[in-house]
């Protein structure tokens, strides 16, 4: 082999690295998946809530997503938090009471009685606006909670029979259970998890 093959050789070794290195990059970064909203104009009934100046809101009283960075925002336009006190002005805001039809089609909707979430596991996108309904089918009052203390800020009190909504960004990507805080409720097995990919 003479030199200027041995030197090709490396020429391909390095390109093909840096090649890797880039792909490998741009996965673990998420590049490319920018969080996604419904754009329409404002009145518009979009699979993710109806466009308001404020941004898409699913259902009267959540969190609208701004149609300009596709994140869940406060009124004010600066990104909810997930790790606060549930219903402080930071926080994702949970709907009024309202019934599942009314909820737009990209909703995950969970039902919860004394014998557990149905269905009780779903699956959203690290980063992407996330509105979830819980509903309680049974004569008992519900409160839909992570077991995370970096998600405290997303529950959801229902009274019996109540649909309530909360509209939120998805966090990293993992596994994170979630309950009902109601004593003894998540003893009877009224737990799940969310799976973010
Ligand atoms: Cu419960």
């Amino acid at each position: 082999m003479d030199t200027s093959n041995k030197k090709n050789i490396i020429v391909y070794i390095v390109v093909a690295v840096i090649v890797v290195a880039i792909v490998v990059y741009a996965l673990m970064s998420g590049a490319g998946t920018k969080p996604t909203v419904e754009q329409g104009a404002v009145g518009e009934k979009t699979n993710q809530g109806t466009v308001t100046e404020k941004g898409v809101v699913a259902a009267p009283g959540t969190s609208p997503i701004s149609t300009s960075t596709g994140e869940v925002v406060t009124p004010e336009g600066k990104p909810v938090q997930n790790d606060v006190i549930p219903g402080t002005p930071q926080a994702p805001q949970q709907s009024n009471p309202t019934s599942p039809e009314a909820l737009p089609s990209a909703t995950i909707k969970l039902n919860v009685s004394s014998s557990g979430y149905s269905p009780n596991q779903f699956t959203v996108k690290a980063g992407n606006p996330v509105t979830l309904s819980v509903t309680a089918t049974d004569n008992q009052t519900h409160v839909f909670a992570f077991d995370d203390a970096s998600l405290s800020a997303i529950a959801i009190g229902v009274a019996p029979g109540e649909t309530r909504a909360i509209t939120f960004n998805a966090p990293a990507r993992g596994e994170y259970s979630f309950m009902c805080n109601v004593p003894g409720h998540a003893g009877r097995g009224e737990t799940g998890k969310m799976i973010v990919q």
